[in-house]
């Protein structure tokens, strides 16, 4: 191919691949499987590497940059970025109504949007390229973080007309990503975020943009900054405008005619906020009419036409009785509050875990304290503080023991982390809980073999080692309670089942430290067999981008241990798969993948909007019917009709704890 045609390929690829991905993350509705959107991806890859001077900022191969920034340029907003007024009630609602009413001199309509808790970000695109992003700052003067917005799948980096405009809105964080960054952050004894808000910004204040591309952020435009006049004479004008051109805008906005519907879009929201796949703290509302808006003009922060209703914060207070302490696999030592049970944004909480020693100290956090909890993200509990004029006196101080809950071994801090750990590689916490991994769905995912199941095979001592998983008899498994001869056999298929894993799946079992599910892929599909993993080298390992210099230490210790040389022995020779078998989208993603959930009954520990989002975390769809094309009903407490009809067609049903095992693992 010579250097014309591959200009006209490589055109026609970009062209292309941003058109599929503004269908797939802008509107989702992908036209073409994931498959052929990677291929088409590799094909552009290898023209551009062939012909590197015909590459385009406008590439999604450019999405994510090159070398880290050493510090963020400032950008001044030539239009300030305003903040919002707030109204916290229906009173405060109706009397911003009268002022914008009595100001206008007539009747004014309102736009209701959600609003979105991220972070208010600018973009600036010149001739329809986009050109640079930046933080909104004080209002006046923001940070240049092109590119880790660059990273942003769903903002455009050409859109559909060749014109220079700036346009607003907020970058945020799903829930989904939000969950699954803390968990693996809590694993690998790091501090989690508080709230999807913190992780957002924490993550496009990273200079190394590769980090901001792996947080899976999103954002929903919401206005204009900086722009040529157009002719439009609304704001809802301009949403339809931007979408238009490629924007991503949030669907929920609503023309409200009078105040009692603004009152009405922000009832319903109020309940059925929950149900959102990201964290909104409030509601918007602007006045629609530019013209009127221009009338009402600002104060010195807030515009007199915009305000933002925000929701009452989901909080309880409670006792909290005592401290219990967990080993992970990894080692780390996490101390979990656990309190009188109290009802707190619709479902009973009565644990919240205190992440580590620093924390209670820093909170002075005493066993029989009476605490204020807050439901974080709308999901996770979290002890806000401590109500210190409750104090009766009968309060104990709490210090993290010097030994292992599990096996009395001293505790340890590695490095510079705060968290604690048990450094003992025979310790039977980290021994189960590294059952309980290998076992789980994105590892090896063996069906059955639930925490409750591991636990009772470790106690009988049955297992103690992963081979020990392929060694397990009918018989032994009988022995265990509520274990029939179907669950027997169920649990034995899926044990030999496992055993046709691809690589990266043994290899995430493994729970090698630093290596996650997404590097344990990366390095299954560059070395394709455990030899190649096995003889490879540090240097080997850093000059694959995705390998830092950490996890390239962790994979040589890791193979380097005898008991590990021997375990990959045992399990080759009882036939475990250790070839890389290419990776399929179903592979890859989670529990639920492409599945559909029926929910019913009560749950004690999730509402039934916390269980949706997390079946939809995990790649699954609920539905509020069981039909034959429903995959799985989970039934809690008193679940009626919709059980039986499961029965009828024979459908999985799953119990609540079955459901809290497939999510925890
Ligand atoms: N967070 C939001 C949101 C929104 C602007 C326009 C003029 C003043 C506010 O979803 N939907 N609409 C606006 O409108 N602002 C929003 O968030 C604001 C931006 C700055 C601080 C808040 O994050």
């Amino acid at each position: 191919m010579d250097k014309l045609e591959a200009k006209n390929r490589i055109a026609e690829l970009v062209q292309l691949l941003n058109k599929y991905g503004h269908e797939y993350y802008v509107l989702d509705q992908p036209s073409v499987p994931d498959a052929e959107y990677d291929q088409k991806m590799q094909e552009l890859q290898r023209l551009e590497a062939k012909f590197p001077a015909l590459v385009s900022t406008a590439s999604p191969t450019q999405r994510v940059g090159g070398e880290p920034l050493d510090k963020f340029q400032k950008v001044e907003h030539h239009v300030p970025m305003l903040s919002l007024g707030n109204a916290f009630n229906e009173a405060d609602l109706r009397a911003f109504d009268r002022r914008v009413t009595q100001l206008a001199a007539e009747p004014v309509v309102y736009i209701c949007e959600l609003k979105i808790d991220g972070l208010a970000i600018a973009l600036t695109y010149e001739n329809g390229t986009f050109v640079r992003g930046s933080t909104r700052g004080d209002g006046r003067v923001g940070e240049d973080i092109t590119s880790n917005l660059r990273t942003i799948r769903s903002i455009p980096l050409t859109i559909q007309e060749k014109r220079s405009i700036e346009v607003r809105g907020e970058a945020f964080m799903p829930h989904h990503s939000f969950l699954a960054l803390n968990k693996g952050r809590e694993e690998k004894g790091e501090m989690v975020f508080a709230n999807p808000r913190n992780a957002a910004a924490g993550s496009l204040r990273q200079l190394d943009p590769k980090v901001a591309a792996s947080r899976n952020l999103d954002i929903f435009l919401f206005g204009y900054g900086k722009w040529e006049a157009d002719s439009l004479p609304s704001h809802s004008e301009r949403l339809k405008y931007l979408a238009a051109l490629g924007f991503k805008i949030n669907p929920e906005w609503k023309r409200c005619t009078t105040i009692d519907e603004v009152i009405e879009y922000v009832s319903y929201w109020s309940t059925e906020r929950p149900n959102l796949s990201y964290e909104i703290d409030g509601i918007v509302i602007k006045v629609d009419d530019l013209q009127q808006q221009e009338k009402l003009g600002f104060t010195a922060k807030n515009p007199r036409w915009a305000i933002a209703y925000k929701f009452p914060a989901t909080e309880a207070v409670t006792k909290l009785r005592t401290i219990e302490l967990s080993v992970g696999r990894t080692g780390v030592v996490t101390p979990t509050a656990i309190l009188d049970p109290v009802q707190i944004a619709g479902s009973t909480v009565q644990r919240a875990s205190l992440h580590n020693e620093d924390l209670i100290k820093e909170m002075d956090i005493r066993i029989g304290d009476t605490v204020v909890l807050k439901k974080a993200g709308d999901i996770i509990p979290k002890v806000v503080r401590v109500i210190e004029e409750k104090r009766t006196g009968d309060e104990v101080e709490f210090s993290m023991p010097k030994q292992c809950p599990s096996c009395n071994s001293e505790l340890a801090h590695l490095e510079d982390e705060v968290a604690l750990r048990c450094l003992n590689p025979n310790c039977p916490a980290q021994l189960k809980e590294g059952l309980i991994h290998f076992v789980s769905r994105d590892a090896m995912n063996i069906d059955g073999l639930g925490e409750k199941v591991i636990e009772q095979l470790f106690q009988a001592k049955l297992i103690k080692t992963i081979a020990d998983l392929y060694r397990l008899k009918k018989e032994e498994l009988l022995k265990l309670d509520r274990m029939g001869e179907k669950s027997v056999q169920n649990i034995l298929n899926a044990i030999e089942a496992s055993k046709s894993n691809s690589l990266e799946k043994l290899l995430f079992g493994l729970g090698i430290r630093h290596i996650g599910a997404k590097a344990a892929q990366t390095l299954a599909a560059h070395f394709h067999t455990m030899d190649e993993l096995c003889e490879a080298t540090y240097e080997d390992f850093i000059a694959i981008d995705e390998i830092g210099e950490k996890m390239a230490d962790s994979i040589v210790q890791f193979f380097s241990e005898e008991k590990v040389i021997e375990l990959l022995q045992h399990l080759s020779t009882m036939d475990v798969n250790m070839t890389y078998l290419g990776p399929t989208q179903s592979q890859m993603t989670a529990i639920f993948s492409n599945q559909t959930i029926v929910l019913t009954g009560k749950m004690e520990s999730f509402t039934r909007s916390e269980a949706k989002k997390l079946v939809e975390a995990n790649g699954g769809s609920v539905t509020s019917s069981v039909s034959k094309n429903t995959d799985i009903v989970i039934a809690g407490e008193a679940a009626g009709s919709k059980y039986k009809k499961a029965q009828e067609l024979n459908i999985p049903i799953w119990d609540e704890q079955k459901f809290k095992e497939a999510i925890e693992s």
